[in-house]
């Protein structure tokens, strides 16, 4: 098949989701098309079944605001014309699914058909798209989409409860390549941040607000009050200099290390003992999966898909959204010399569950039946 898949070029989240499916399509035999404003950064190599095309928004000073939706459904447009795409595979519905339908009743204008793949992520649903600013576009280019996935059971029910959706959502959770994230030798990465056989807590994300980053630095607060312990926060964004201020406020600066943004998170995620992600929200939690993989066990919140990932009591514990003090206890528990092997042992299991081998087929089928159901035009 040729696919043209659009994302956003991030470090973390949709736009790493869709870059590793694509790469992984593309060893498959299939010819992608990445179609962005940036090279994603997970796009760092040749493979001649990738192909990426940058969308480009001249600057005109009557825009107070470019209109990417439109740049990115002309380029959408060029894009299935000049290399004879055959399906369209948007992530993240604003305004990727928009722009898709666009694109899609441009080429049916000129008798192509062309059928669009909306992959629903978390925030597209349940923070910007059910605001009134968006939840009428958001609502419709899903009903227009000619096949909907969503990344948990959780957000396909919430897509269902906050808009009139009446197309059927097929859940398609996220993978892991496991080639890539394994726990891997790096003691000497190890002994350089805990020199004295510290415990290392490993939180990453975007550093937005809906992350709770504040419950893990509490938490680590307290831990660190019962076992020596080090906290890494990998990831970069809007709520950086705050939690900084909190962490010299406590007093832990020393046993705490803010990384910034990593390519190799894997690295980092090798020395760890527990991953901790207290998000408000999360859909999936595709970051706790990467910590899995690793062998890392994991502290979460209860929210969204998280229980979809996270076995309680196996994997680590689920705690409800806010309850540091919960979350303090089973760290404790799981980090605890005689119970944290096994935990590292079910998270890897784990983790084998969502293997990419598992995934990527079943991505194949659906593109397979969305092109079969495909309408074709009455001439
Ligand atoms: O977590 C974020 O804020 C980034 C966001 C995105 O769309 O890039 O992540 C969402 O998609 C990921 C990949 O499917 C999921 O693993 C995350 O759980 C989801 N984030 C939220 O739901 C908050």
């Amino acid at each position: 098949m040729k696919i043209g898949i659009v994302c956003y070029p991030t470090f973390g989240g949709s736009g790493v989701v869709a870059t590793e499916l694509g790469k992984a399509l593309a060893k498959n035999g299939h010819q992608i098309h990445f179609i962005t404003y940036q090279q994603p950064p997970r796009l760092d190599f040749f493979n001649e079944n990738v192909f990426y095309h940058e969308v480009n928004i001249p600057a005109y000073p009557l825009f107070q605001y470019a209109p990417y939706e439109s740049a990115l459904a002309s380029e959408m447009v060029n894009v299935v014309q000049n290399e004879n795409v055959d399906l369209l595979h948007v992530h993240y519905a604003i305004p990727h699914a928009s722009a898709a339908y666009m694109a899609k009743m441009i080429l049916r204008s000129q008798g192509r058909v062309v059928p669009v793949v909306t992959t629903l992520h978390g925030t597209d649903i349940t923070l910007v798209g059910k605001d009134a600013s968006y939840e009428p576009v958001v609502t419709f280019s899903i009903n227009e989409s000619d096949g909907v996935t969503s990344v948990s059971e959780d957000l396909r029910q919430d897509t269902y409860k906050h808009f009139k959706v009446h197309r059927e959502i097929e859940v398609i959770p996220n993978f892991i390549d496991l080639d890539r994230f394994k726990r891997q030798q790096k003691e000497h990465f190890k002994k350089a941040i805990c020199p004295n056989g510290e415990k290392l807590i490993v939180h990453t994300s975007n550093f937005r607000r809906v992350k709770r980053i504040d419950d893990a630095v509490m938490a680590f607060y307290h831990i660190q009050q019962g076992i020596p312990a080090k906290l890494l926060l990998v990831g970069d964004g809007p709520e950086r200099a705050r939690i900084e201020r909190l962490v010299r406020d406590l007093g832990i600066y020393d046993q705490v290390r803010f990384l910034g943004k990593l390519d190799q998170v894997e690295e980092v995620l090798s020395v760890a003992d527990l991953f901790i992600m207290p998000s408000e929200n999360e859909s999936f939690g595709l970051a706790a999966l990467e910590a899995m993989a690793c062998e890392v066990p994991l502290i979460t919140s209860n929210a969204g898909g998280l229980p979809e990932l996270n076995v309680n009591g196996v994997t680590g514990f689920l705690s409800p959204v806010g309850d540091v003090a919960d979350m303090v206890k089973n760290a404790l528990f799981i980090l605890d010399d005689n119970h944290l092997p096994t935990f590292k042992q079910n998270a890897l299991a784990r983790a084998k569950e969502f293997e990419l081998s598992r995934i990527l087929p079943r991505y194949e089928a659906y593109y397979e039946r969305v092109l079969q159901e495909a309408k074709p035009l009455v001439s």
